[in-house]
């Protein structure tokens, strides 16, 4: 068998992003799967040890982990990537683990994600001020070093959160992120991809504010380009629920993150009205997943003028 060495665990197994909900209905069982209990946390790493697996390639790779509630699913085998994304938490032996801490809005973004699919996972604190984006065998999964990256016990490993959310989507069906009409799947793509554009101007917007000595003028025309950027998707949410329809899709997962981010804004600063977009805020903050990952997480310190880093 293959071998391949995971990086060193911090040891900072978050226990609250420890995935308590229940999973979705199963694929390949039809019906919700009951978790053993512990079975979050067994056989996983607890101090700085070396995790060693099979690759995905190896002999392991197109396993079916063992089922242990007693479902038969020889019934209705599990396609290769439902098997693959060991979705509906059939796989407990290949428990997915989130390398990220959890203010990153990147590692949020899928944190929430899994929140809304009901994707049993555990989350590692990675990067930042724990380090770790230089160790090589993280770089072997995520080659740039940057959070988050998803590994799983039998070698399956993926960087870059949008294709994180892409393919559990894909392999999630169940959870409905993924549009099945074609022209809105290919719609939530560009929306997705679009989701780089207001990432890259509320960055300028916190680092104006946030500045020991804020300057009213750069504040000012950080938040004008941002607006501009952001009526964008202002406009596309009139007169509907979601991003591309009303369904919550990939689109919304890649975009929520950093419209959070705009509502955090120190409320003294001026900025123009966006109602559509803060209306779509107000149902997004109304899930729980988007209220334990996002909002509680990413920004949470009150943001004031001056505030650092
Ligand atoms: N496009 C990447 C961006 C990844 C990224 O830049 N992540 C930041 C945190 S949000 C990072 O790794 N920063 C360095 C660190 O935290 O050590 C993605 O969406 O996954």
């Amino acid at each position: 068998m293959q071998t391949m060495s995971f990086p060193r665990c911090s040891g900072r197994l978050s226990g609250d992003d420890q995935s308590t909900r229940r999973p979705p209905p199963c694929s390949s069982c039809r019906g919700p799967k009951p978790r053993r209990p512990g079975a979050a946390t067994s056989g996983l790493p607890t101090s700085r040890q070396m995790i060693t697996i099979s690759s995905a390639s190896g002999a392991g790779a197109n396993r079916i982990g063992p089922c242990r509630s007693g479902d038969d699913h020889s019934a209705k085998p599990m396609s290769q990537d439902a098997r693959m994304a060991g979705c509906g938490g059939c796989q407990e032996d290949a428990m997915l683990t989130v390398w990220g801490r959890a203010e990153s809005s990147a590692t949020a973004r899928v944190m929430w994600a899994l929140g809304e699919a009901g994707v049993p996972h555990r989350r590692l604190d990675w990067g930042g001020r724990f380090g770790g984006g230089d160790d090589p065998a993280y770089r072997a999964i995520s080659p740039h070093g940057r959070i988050p990256a998803i590994t799983r016990e039998d070698g399956f490993s993926l960087w870059e959160s949008n294709t994180i959310i892409r393919w559990l989507a894909t392999t999630c069906p169940e959870a409905g992120l993924w549009p099945v009409d074609e022209a809105v799947r290919w719609q939530a793509q560009a929306w997705m991809d679009w989701s780089a554009a207001p990432g890259r101007v509320i960055g300028p917007v916190r680092a104006a504010y946030r500045r020991a000595e804020p300057d009213a003028d750069e504040m000012a025309r950080t938040i004008a380009a941002a607006a501009e950027t952001f009526a964008v998707l202002n406009a596309q949410l009139q007169g509907r629920t979601f991003v591309v329809g009303d369904q919550l899709t990939v689109a919304d997962l890649a975009l929520g993150v950093v419209v959070h981010r705009w509502f955090r804004i120190p409320e003294a600063l001026e900025r123009p009205d966006l109602p559509a977009m803060e209306a779509w805020y107000e149902r997004l903050r109304a899930r729980p997943a988007y209220q334990d990952h996002v909002v509680a997480k990413v920004s949470a310190r009150p943001q004031t003028l001056g505030m650092g880093d």
